[in-house]
């Protein structure tokens, strides 16, 4: 994204914010009439058949996410009382395959005076020798001053873990000191040791209008204090929050431990700006020597950064499982329906599909990809290989349940010579996908699926690419456009997207796979380099009455080489 006066863009954008939550810093839209309003039954239409969400009400941020003595723990930032954000917990489930969830007792309520107004985000890290603790921010006064507490499991014993004490020993561990603004200090991250004997952790601030990544170390676990310097901080970003910094292995696809050390590694830091509710993160090295993180040149540093997900999905948080040798990350996905429509359905927020992490080859950007568990929910398969489609054709996939599928295609376009020349004046990727829109022809594209489509095509939920010619090389954009999805005029209805770091020349071939589940359309273009969520709210595509099509709206026609489609099976949850 390009601001070109951008220091004033951003004071405009955070008055904005003040205005709107007056005077609260920002974070989550404040509704107090309708924070306790309590749902007396629960809308089915929309709700996610494999995607995770509690039973009722309002869910956010992940929070704490790991795996422990067999187990798989999500906790979630949800109000117990209402569909809007408020009275925040954490909540708590578990699962053997984090796919299927039960859910325990919440783990973290505000009982104590240093959390007596919400137990916000925060992280877990398996402590050798003392097992998990959790480290939150608490909320201490009507003023939202913002403090870092911890709480550790009462009985390791108890597989579920289900409850967890907040020592009076060291609690809160942090409190913002001069120059941190305690009023925007939150999200600590998961601890990673040093050969130096200190553990280490992140928590996310700002100052002024630049985001900063605090550093706080400890040799105890319990008394922590502030390093000479930020980890990191970016001008004109504005408050960090829920910053995430992880190893990932230059030399294979498997994950790393936090602590992971040596050189055959690079660094991540992934910060969710409150300012736009986007994410971005760089790849870097870590100067243990110098205590700092250094971003690559190859990956910008602020808001036109590379995203995990280019659609809805904020707040993410990865976790290493010991088990699998991975780093899965989790992001919450917030509904695009109305406020009004949250209440009366009873229910707002899902978390995307846990995602696998790894570093791309080409050492530019990451992959991730949903875990593997989730491929045990496909049931019925249907398969169409080598079809044709010339400019304007559309085939339908039959015989799945197209609300609630798993899709993987493969394109593949036999020349490129058609591609337009893309135009500068476009300012990003989202902005070219508003112009150039599922059904404006192409020379090599748009093509790709039609989802949550109806009969007549009066809603459906476009994904697709669409391939153009800039001086040196292709650009490639998928877009994932809601324009078209509901009837419902109301909505948010957004034109994601994102461009795809691929080298077409070689073998002139793009992959799309699409998680549709009833009011979540996740796709993830060339095995996962870009990837868009999108919420959307069909009124007549719904349950058995919505279709499923692949297009090509290109003169270029493409070959859509294999294609797998499968009915998903519902998933336990909660
Ligand atoms: N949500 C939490 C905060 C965090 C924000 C509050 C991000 O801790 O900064 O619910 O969505």
């Amino acid at each position: 994204m390009v601001f070109p006066e951008f220091s004033t863009t951003f004071l405009f954008l955070l008055w904005l914010l003040l205005v709107i939550n007056n005077g609260v810093e920002a974070f989550h839209k404040i509704y107090p009439h309708l924070q306790s309003v309590s749902t007396i039954s629960v809308g089915t239409q929309h709700r996610t058949g494999y995607h995770f969400q509690p039973r009722k009400h309002w869910i956010n941020d992940p929070n704490g996410p790991m795996y422990f003595n067999g187990f798989y723990h999500l906790f979630y930032q949800y109000n117990p009382n209402g569909s809007v954000w408020g009275n925040i917990v954490w909540a708590h489930s578990v699962s053997k395959d984090l796919i299927n969830w039960e859910a325990v007792e919440h783990a973290l309520y505000p009982s104590k005076s240093f959390d007596k107004y919400g137990c916000w985000s925060g992280s877990a890290t398996i402590v050798p020798g003392i097992g998990p603790v959790i480290q939150y921010t608490g909320i201490a006064d009507e003023k939202q001053t913002q403090v870092q507490c911890y709480a550790i499991p009462e009985d390791l014993k108890d597989p579920h873990l289900r409850k967890w004490v907040k020592p009076d020993d060291s609690n809160p561990f942090v409190v913002a000191d001069n120059p941190v603004n305690g009023s925007a200090f939150r999200d600590p991250t998961t601890a990673w040791w040093s050969k130096d004997g200190h553990w280490r952790i992140v928590v996310g601030s700002r100052r002024k209008d630049r985001g900063v990544a605090y550093m706080y170390r400890s040799k105890d676990f319990k008394k922590w204090v502030r390093s000479k310097h930020p980890l990191h901080s970016r001008k004109d970003t504005g408050m960090w929050e829920c910053p995430d910094f992880y190893p990932v292995s230059l030399k294979s696809n498997l994950g790393l431990d936090a602590s992971a050390d040596g050189n055959q590694t690079k660094h991540v830091l992934k910060n969710s700006l409150d300012v736009t509710r986007y994410e971005y993160y760089t790849l870097g090295t870590y100067r243990r020597d110098k205590d700092r993180y250094v971003p690559d040149k190859t990956s910008e540093d602020g808001w036109g950064g590379l995203r995990y997900d280019y659609g809805n999905f904020y707040a993410s948080k990865s976790f290493f499982d010991p088990s699998k040798n991975r780093r899965v990350i989790w992001g919450w996905a917030n509904e695009s329906d109305t406020k009004e429509d949250d209440v009366r359905k009873g229910w707002a927020g899902i978390q995307a599909i846990p995602r696998t992490v790894w570093l791309d080859p080409n050492q530019r950007q990451l992959l991730l990809w949903p875990v593997e568990e989730l491929n045990n929910l496909r049931g019925k398969e249907v398969n169409m290989n080598n079809q044709k489609l010339e400019k304007g054709e559309k085939v339908e996939v039959k015989g799945i349940t197209a609300a609630q599928a798993d899709l993987e295609v493969e394109f593949s376009i036999p020349s490129l010579e058609k591609a337009e020349t893309y135009d500068d004046k476009w300012v990003d990727a989202q902005e070219a996908c508003a112009n150039k829109g599922s059904n404006v022809e192409g020379g090599v594209g748009p093509f790709g699926i039609l989802t949550l489509a109806s009969e007549k095509l009066e809603e459906f939920t476009p994904v697709f690419f669409r391939i153009f010619k800039d001086k040196k090389k292709h650009v490639i954009l998928m877009c994932s456009d809601a324009r078209r999805s509901s009837l419902k005029g109301d909505l948010y209805k957004p034109t994601f997207g994102g461009f795809v770091d691929l080298d077409l020349t070689k073998d002139k071939k793009i992959s799309l796979r699409s998680l549709i589940d009833h009011s979540v359309v996740e796709s993830f273009g060339a095995g996962g380099k870009t990837i868009i969520l999108s919420r959307v709210y069909p009124q007549l595509a719904v349950l058995k009455q919505a279709h499923l099509f692949v297009f090509n709206n290109g003169t270029e026609p493409i070959t859509m080489e294999k294609l797998k489609g499968w009915d998903m099976k519902s998933a336990q949850i909660n």
